[in-house]
């Protein structure tokens, strides 16, 4: 589950994600159904700090968001969480996937622990939702598929950013070119 925060679901955040709240009601339902089924669930949480080259005021190109420790950063208050939590961002690099940090203009980049949290449990498939579709959600699908698991998205639970109109549709291409599944 990816970046279900307030800075992206809640029209007062800094970075909203039109319609973001529109996917709570629907991933708890799939959360629940997966915690039935006995899957792992994993969220996670954008988690920068106050200065970044993530963000537009320190050379990036994005409004100051989910800065560690503040309402931006926490979860939609009605997101059902319950599960393992994995964070990125919080060296100061941009951490677009689950998987992984990287640096916006060096080379630099390093794993998250997520990749082991899933081998641990023998994890293949992964189901992907969450914010946003063109940002964080395509990078942690295709990582995913990098790493070899077999990887779904659901249509119904993401929402994009949109910097340019499309950007959604594009990232969907994206992922469906690179072997994953859009339900
Ligand atoms: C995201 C922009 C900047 C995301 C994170 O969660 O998709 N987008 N940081
Ligand atoms: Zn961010």
């Amino acid at each position: 589950m990816v970046d279900v925060q307030n800075d992206f679901a809640d029209s007062q955040g800094s970075l909203y994600v039109s319609e973001g709240e529109l996917v709570v009601p629907f991933v708890n339902q799939q959360l629940d159904e997966a915690r039935r089924a006995g899957a792992l669930i994993v969220y996670t949480q954008d988690w920068h700090p106050e200065s970044t080259p993530h963000f537009a005021k320190d050379g990036g190109i994005w409004p100051v968001h989910c800065v560690m420790g503040t309402w931006g950063a926490e979860f939609h208050p009605d997101l059902s969480v319950d599960g393992e939590i994995v964070r990125k961002g919080a060296t100061g690099l941009d951490g677009y996937s689950g998987f992984s940090e990287r640096h916006p203009t060096t080379a630099e980049e390093h794993a998250t622990e997520l990749v082991d949290i899933l081998h641990r449990r023998g994890i293949e498939r992964v189901v992907v939702a969450g914010l946003a579709t063109d940002y964080c959600v395509k990078e942690t699908a295709i990582d995913a598929l990098g790493y070899g698991f077999s990887t779904t998205v659901l249509g119904e639970g993401i929402r994009g950013v949109k910097l340019k109109p499309g950007d959604d549709e594009r990232a969907l291409e994206e992922i469906r070119a690179s072997g994953g599944i859009i339900e």
